[in-house]
């Protein structure tokens, strides 16, 4: 069985996190979309809500299974017999850091990554950037699925 994990913060997910998922998700298998836990980070999401709505916007791809972790993401693939990473990459500002995990990661453990080019739609597009323009009142409907656009709306009415 082919497996690989997309792993990230999803505060929350957007479009451009689903587009690698789908796309992972006709190359492998088995995904797993790892929420990995940062203790440092206080997200506006739970982790909780963070799977939950990666589950729903994930529901139609029978292969993929959402799991949150907290440690090492080479120890996450180690206890799941996971030797892929897939990362999408958005712009040659992403490469410098994501080649230096790579290389960790392959020097921890063996596992490999595999970088697929973002959709140009969303070479954008991240969780921070929509989250700054939703507080301040501007249209993300098309950034991110649905049911994220109802929690955020909901969640920064509350905040
Ligand atoms: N288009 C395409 N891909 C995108 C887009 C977009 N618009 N936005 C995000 N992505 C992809 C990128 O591959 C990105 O890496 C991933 O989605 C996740 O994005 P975020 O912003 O949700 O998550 P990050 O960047 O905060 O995630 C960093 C990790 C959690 C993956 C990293 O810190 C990690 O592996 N932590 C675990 C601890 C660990 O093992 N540390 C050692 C690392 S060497």
């Amino acid at each position: 069985m082919r497996r690989a994990v997309c792993p990230g913060s999803f505060d929350p997910i957007t479009n451009g996190h689903l587009d690698i998922i789908a796309r992972a998700s006709r190359l492998y298998d088995e995904v797993y979309v790892a929420v990995m836990i940062n203790q440092s980070k206080k997200g506006l999401f739970a982790i909780e809500e963070r799977i939950d709505l990666i589950r729903q916007v994930t529901a139609e791809y029978g292969n993929v299974r959402v799991e949150s972790f907290h440690g090492l993401l080479v120890d996450f693939c180690k206890q799941r017999d996971i030797p892929a990473i897939v990362k999408g990459l958005r712009a040659v500002s992403d490469f410098d850091y994501e080649l230096q995990m790579a290389q960790m990661n392959n020097g921890l453990s063996g596992v490999e990554t595999l970088f697929i080019p973002t959709n140009p739609t969303y070479s954008f597009l991240s969780s921070s950037l929509v989250k700054e323009v939703a507080t301040w009142g501007g249209d993300v409907s098309h950034l991110v699925p649905e049911v994220v656009l109802q929690a955020l709306t909901e969640r920064l009415r509350t905040d």
